[in-house]
Parts: C-alpha cells; structure tokens; sequence
C-alpha cells in the first residue's frame, strides 16, 4: 500500500484547465512557514464532543437542542479567546469576526457547522469549525493581519437541509419556517431559540460580491482518500439534494378477518416503494443515489392492517436534472404500486439544493499549498451536501476533505486521525494566506 505522501503530485496536472476559475491560483505567499497548533485543535474537537455525547460514542446534537444551543456557547467562547469579534445574524449563524488591513477588500469566509445528525459523529462540521477557529487563534498568535477580513462562520442547522447558508443565500422561505425537525421545535422557534430574529431574517443575507471567497475544510465522508492513502480531498463540487416526504394512504382493518386479497395494505405499498427505488436509481449508470430513510405507520400494533405510513425519499446527483427525472420515474412507478394495492402515494418537497461546482482557480491553490505542505492529494466530487454549495451563488467557493477511516459517517464510529485533522487545517491556514495575497 503506497504512503499517503507518495500521491502528491496528483492533481495538478489534472486541474490543468483550472486557471478558468474566478480566483487566480496563488502557489507562494509570504507565511509559508506558518501551522496551527495541532494539539490545540484536537483537544478542543474532544472538548466539543462532550455536548451530546451518547453511549456509543458519538453525538446527537440536533440543530435546535439544548445540546446544539450549549455546543454553540462554547465554539462562541473559542472564538473570543482567538480575537474574533462574535455576533448571531438573524438567521441564528454564528459569525466571528477579524479586521483586515485594506478597506477595499471583501472579507474572506471559511468554517463550517456543529451540528450533528441523530447519533452522529464527532467530526462532520467540528473539523472543519474548529478548524477554522484554529486558522483565526494562529492567525492572532502569529501577529499577522491578512489585508482582507475574515470571519469564521458557523452555519446553523446543517444537518436539517442547509438551513442557515440557505438564509445567507435568500432561499430560505416562509413555507419553510413552519417545518418541523428533530428537535422537535419548528424551524421558525428553532431560529429564535438560538438568538436569531426571524420577522428580520432578510437581514443575513449577503449578495453577489459581499464576501471574497469562502472555503471549508470538512471529512470526506466517504472511503476515498483511506483507501488511496492520500492526506486531502479538493473538492471538484458538491451533489444537489432532494427531500419529499411521502405519504402512502391504504386502509386501516381487523389483521384476522380481513383476507389478503381484501387488504389496502400501506405498509406493503412501502416495502414495494422502497425496493422501487433502489431499482429506478440503479438503474442508469453515474454516481446518482437515492435513500428511504425514515418510515412510521400508523396505526402501529400487530394486530392492525397499516392504513397509512409517512416515510421519506432522498434523491442526490451532481446533475440537478438528473434527479429531476429520476423523481418523475418514482413518482409513475408509486402509480402501479398504489394500483396494484389500493393506496395512494402523496409527495411533499421539503428541500432542494442544487448541485454547485468549486472554482477552480481556489481549487488550484489548494492543491499547490497542499503539496507546499508535503501533503498528497486528489480531485473528488462530494457526494455529502454541504453550506458551500450555497455559498457558491454569491461568491468563489472550494471545500478542503480529510480522511474519514473506512469512510464511516452519519455514525457514532466516525473517525479521523489527529494528524489528518492537523494536515486538513494546515491547508485551509495556507489556502486562507494564499487568497489573501491576491
Ligand atoms: O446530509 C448531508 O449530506 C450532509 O452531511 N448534511
Ligand atoms: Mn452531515
Ligand atoms: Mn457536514
């Protein structure tokens, strides 16, 4: 098995064509030298960790908990102790603030989320949080002024459907507000329990040309980079993500007396759906994925024929219109399932994000203060949703990936090792220094 640093040179010959992104590559600035504090980062992940911790190890720290609210308290308390200027906008993201040298420059985005999805891990959105607070506290340490500012900033509510980038963005929408997530509050009172200000929601959103880049160091999530044994992922773009809820409706009746070929049976109906899907999405050959991940019937007891189930539908692509047609494939073949069973399907969109591509030109210069580090790496697509691909519509954006061991996610057995944690923000340190000297 080849070393993580043997691959190093492997993606810019590749990005060969990158000079067309809307950032010039950046090769060499003048903090070469500079590193975070490695230790420091690793101990406040562990640090982090306790908010929500759960017997197997990993986190529940759902967007509106109490965990979610005490996660944010401390990553807040991080963030003064590195300098940063700290406020909440009205959409509920935590944004930390560090004054550049010349007026004329946008400010410069980099962070990521802290929260997690029921029974997460420690590392999908702290990495890349913590991460970027450690670019900030060295940045301080150091006495270096970066001529653009910079703000940290950590999106609220991540695992629930982008939320936050989405306000950030305006394409967060009144209907949405009345949604309800895992925490049990609406997003509406979920904003407002974190601080924000819904009636002035509008007031966090940034347009076109408000900020001069964003980049987020974030896991893989996926087994890519541990199985290669390579140290960075630069992300080439990031799948567009489509939610229904689903409601198939049959007819609740007596489990003794009613005969089979009499039953308008909606947990049948399901089990067919479910299958349906994995046989429609494999279907044409790319990367396209699509889940069934959540189901409840009612009424729920053995002795009762399920006479309705609400269940879910996830559909990801890095083709937007791709998801689009396999949706309508799904939504005819609930058709024949409803016929041949006596229910009906209902869908309801809860969210879309569209598919985004990374400039290329930040792509280049990560790859180039990759390999300045010693550091091998490759292109990849991200086959996770993530707030940059929102924040690619108002400005440059690229997202840095580490090592998830045996591409484990979602899960309590999440898992990155602290040096590829280091080497993750290491990178994003120098992307952050090399941007700046444009
Ligand atoms: O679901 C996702 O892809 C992401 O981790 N929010
Ligand atoms: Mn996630
Ligand atoms: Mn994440």
């Amino acid at each position: 098995m080849p070393s993580r640093r043997e691959f190093s040179r492997t993606s810019l010959a590749a990005l060969g064509a990158a000079a067309l992104g809307r950032w010039p590559v950046i090769e060499r600035h003048a903090h070469q030298g500079v590193r975070i504090n490695g230790d420091r980062l690793n101990a406040h992940l562990k640090a982090l960790s306790a908010f929500g911790a759960n017997p197997q190890g990993g986190v529940s720290r759902v967007a509106y908990s109490e965990y979610d609210r005490l996660g944010r308290e401390y990553v807040m308390g991080l963030m003064r102790e590195a300098g940063l200027t700290v406020t909440v906008d009205t959409a509920g993201n935590i944004h930390g603030a560090r004054a550049g040298s010349d007026p004329a420059k946008k400010p410069l985005w980099f962070g990521s989320h802290v929260d997690s999805v029921p029974e997460g891990g420690n590392y999908d959105g702290p990495v890349g949080s913590l991460g970027a607070i450690e670019v900030a506290q060295t940045l301080k340490e150091r006495g270096i002024t970066t001529r653009h500012p910079i703000n940290v900033v950590i999106f609220q509510n991540e695992e629930g459907g982008t939320v936050g980038s989405r306000a950030i963005v305006g394409e967060l929408h009144e209907a949405d507000l009345d949604l309800g997530t895992r925490s049990g509050k609406t997003i509406r009172s979920g904003i407002t329990f974190i601080g924000g200000n819904v009636p002035r929601l509008a007031e966090a959103q940034r347009k076109a040309g408000d900020v001069a880049a964003y980049i987020e160091l974030h896991i893989e999530q996926g087994g890519n980079l541990d199985k290669e044994q390579l140290n960075i992922g630069v992300v080439e773009g990031i799948v567009g993500i489509g939610w229904w809820d689903v409601t198939i409706e049959g007819f609740a009746n007596h489990a003794g007396t009613t005969a089979m070929n009499d039953r308008r049976d909606a947990m049948l109906a399901f089990a067919r759906y479910t299958d349906m899907v994995n046989r429609v999405v494999t279907s044409e050959p790319g990367r396209q994925v699509g889940t069934v991940g959540m189901v409840m019937a009612f009424p729920g007891a053995r002795n009762v024929i399920p006479g309705k189930v609400q269940c879910s539908l996830e559909l990801r692509d890095l083709d937007n219109a791709k998801i689009t047609r396999l949706f309508e494939r799904v939504r005819a073949e609930c058709v024949k399932i409803g016929e041949a069973t006596g229910t009906t399907f209902a869908f309801q969109s809860t969210h879309q994000s569209a598919s985004a591509m990374c400039d290329t030109g930040i792509m280049s210069t990560i790859a180039a203060q990759a390999r300045g580090l010693g550091l091998s790496h490759r292109q990849m697509p991200s086959g996770a949703g993530h707030d940059a691909q929102h924040m690619a519509k108002v400005c440059p954006s690229a997202m840095i990936f580490v090592p998830s061991i045996k591409g484990i996610s979602h899960a309590p057995q999440e898992f990155s090792t602290p040096q590829d944690i280091t080497n993750g923000a290491n990178v994003l340190l120098q992307t952050v220094l090399a941007l700046d000297a444009k």
